[in-house]
């Protein structure tokens, strides 16, 4: 993620192609308005001049009675088509803004899209949501008003500078020594606002992620009764926010005084300078009147600055954090000399020697695994809790890479693989699942939407959730809410194994997906897994002996290593872990508890 070799400019103009053409008519379209302005003082200055203050005023309102009229005329004129440019302009900006953000957003998303699990244990769903949003909001705010702006303030400025140097040489250096201790006061300001925004940012990503996690997690701040916490604890980030906020304006207040009184300082000094040479008769007084209508342009774009200042730091801050994913990269992505694979796996399954730790954690979660799965076997993982098992498994469809040893799938390393075809071939239930604000159907063929609707209902059958699915009031149609809202664990858990038969995979991996479902269903389950009318391996993590029993291997895994594998039989005969798990299952089963 080396967002530092892209400076932001070029960054903006690269992603500004196909559209710069357009772009530069606009900033053309905003030189020329600008410079267009200086027209009304012109003909102001004229009018003065010619009709109301010369010597010859009177005769010449009778007998320049046209040349008058053809001021005025032109006045109205060029006052309408700079209103007509101004329009143009501004409509052309905002379109190419728009098509920028669009193109960005889209290539934001597709990143974010691409990365692999790694990157979503470090972002937080918040704080990349401020990215696609807000933070762009800054960007596309960059090109239809920052820039223009600077624009439009220079050329005035340029344009009047010109203009006042033109008309008198000596009252334009008088007014325009001003301009340089503006400057300092400008670059002063930009020295102290820049940190404010970065600040600010990161206060909106931080208020962002309270406000995400909290609304997705309603359930269990309901449970809680943590409502007020949660309240509260989004109200200080709303408090740090508006702090912050305030901050940041203040830092303007602070330093807009200074700006203000040198800009009014200006119509000071062309009142005494410009006064002293009327005395002298060294300037007109149409001459003054029309450094008098002008000297705004100078002061304006003087005070504009700050506001300029302002947001290019905005932009800066949030350029920064949208550059950042913009150009990263995901770790696990295609070698070049990628394995070119046939479409459908024979389905083989090795582990050899593979260890494992997570980036981000400070003790490796698996050691020497080593084990295979042939094409149709069905292999049960067992373990307590937190041995590694969802771990082992994340191998498989390469989420992450070992650090040592290797993860093989029909004799080839995972990570030779094209992503895209290995992961095509494995139906993975995981161990939470989710499930996506669509209807039944929807989620079924999530993996391929090709699907009939007679498989979608076969698949349903083959997870045995066809029966209550019929039985909601809009069958497959029914539209589950975010996350799977309206279905109990156990038809989440059913919805996503009948989503992960439904791509027809040579390998299915299933992380404690029946752990919710009770016996009876669990059985009807594990037959139609026998039944499946495609060949599969199957890798089955459950804590259920009742599951595990018909597998045709059985790993133990402990801390991190595989300490007993076999089938059943072989492992009740061992009398170690596994055989203990039997007597405390089937003892309680026999007591009429569910194991
Ligand atoms: P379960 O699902 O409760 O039966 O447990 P397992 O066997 O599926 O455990 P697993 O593989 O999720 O976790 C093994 C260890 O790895 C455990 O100490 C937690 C740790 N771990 C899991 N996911 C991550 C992760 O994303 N980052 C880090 N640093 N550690 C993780
Ligand atoms: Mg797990």
């Amino acid at each position: 993620m080396d967002t530092k070799k892209h400076s932001k400019m070029a960054w903006l103009w690269e992603n500004m192609k196909g559209y710069r053409v357009i772009y530069a008519i606009g900033i053309l379209g905003t030189i020329v308005y600008n410079v267009m302005q200086l027209t009304v003082p012109y003909f102001t200055q004229q009018i003065v001049d010619l009709f109301l203050t010369g010597e010859d005023a009177a005769t010449n309102i009778v007998t320049k009675r046209d040349l008058f009229f053809q001021l005025v005329i032109a006045m109205v004129g060029f006052t309408f088509l700079r209103t007509l440019i101004v329009y143009l302009v501004c409509m052309d900006v905002e379109h190419v803004s728009q098509k920028v953000l669009y193109r960005v957003r889209t290539h934001l998303f597709d990143k974010i899209e691409r990365q692999d699990m790694q990157f979503y244990n470090t972002y937080r769903t918040g704080d990349l949501m401020t990215r696609v949003t807000g933070d762009l909001d800054a960007v596309r705010h960059m090109i239809a008003w920052v820039i223009r702006s600077i624009v439009e303030s220079f050329s005035l400025l340029v344009a009047t500078a010109a203009y006042f140097i033109y008309m008198d040489w000596r009252l334009a250096l008088a007014i325009l020594a001003i301009a340089p201790f503006i400057m300092i006061v400008i670059v002063l300001f930009r020295n102290q606002v820049a940190p404010r925004h970065k600040e600010l940012r990161e206060k909106l990503s931080l208020l962002n992620t309270a406000a995400q996690e909290n609304i997705s997690g309603n359930r269990v701040v309901k449970a809680f009764a943590r409502e007020e916490y949660e309240i509260n604890k989004f109200d200080k980030c709303s408090i740090e926010f508006s702090k912050t906020n305030k901050k940041t304006a203040l830092t303007w207040i602070t330093f807009f005084p200074y700006i203000e009184t040198f800009a009014n300082l200006m119509p000071i000094v062309l009142l005494v300078v410009g006064g002293l040479f009327i005395i002298n008769g060294q300037l007109t007084m149409g001459e003054y009147v029309a450094f008098s209508g002008l000297i705004w342009a100078v002061q304006n774009p003087m005070r504009m600055l700050g506001n300029i200042m302002n947001e290019f730091q905005r932009f800066s801050a949030a350029s920064d954090k949208v550059m950042e994913i913009y150009y990263s990269e995901p770790k696990i992505v295609d070698k070049e000399d990628a394995v070119d694979m046939p479409n459908r796996f024979a389905g083989k399954v090795e582990f050899k020697n593979v260890s494992f730790q997570y980036e981000d954690g400070n003790l490796p979660v698996l050691h020497n695994i080593s084990f295979v799965a042939n094409p149709g076997e069905t292999v049960a993982i067992m373990g307590e809790t937190g041995c590694g098992k969802t771990s082992m498994i994340q191998l498989i469809p390469r989420f992450y890479e070992p650090t040592e040893g290797e993860v093989l799938v029909d004799g080839v390393n995972v990570c030779d693989m094209k992503l895209g075809q290995l992961r095509k071939n494995i139906g993975l239930a995981t161990q939470d699942v989710l499930l996506y604000s669509d209807t039944i159907d929807g989620n079924i063929a999530y993996g391929d939407s090709s699907l009939t609707k007679e498989e979608v209902e076969k698949f349903a059958k083959y997870s045995a959730a066809a029966k209550f699915i019929t039985r909601m009031p809009e069958g497959y149609d029914t539209i589950v809410g975010e996350r799977g809202v309206g279905l109990s664990g156990g038809q989440k858990q059913r919805i996503s194994l009948a989503r992960a038969l439904a791509v027809k995979p040579a390998i299915l991996i299933l992380d404690d997906t029946t752990s919710a479902v009770d016996m009876e269903t669990e059985k009807q389950i594990q037959h139609s897994l026998k039944e499946l009318d495609f060949p599969c391996t199957k890798l089955i993590i459950a804590q259920r002996i009742s599951t595990t029993k018909f597998a045709d291997k059985i790993l133990i895994i402990q801390d991190g290593r595989i300490t007993e594998s076999g089938t059943h039989d072989e492992l009740v005969a061992k009398k170690g872990y596994y055989y203990n798990l039997v007597q405390l299952q089937t003892g309680e089963t026999m007591e009429g508890g569910e194991a």
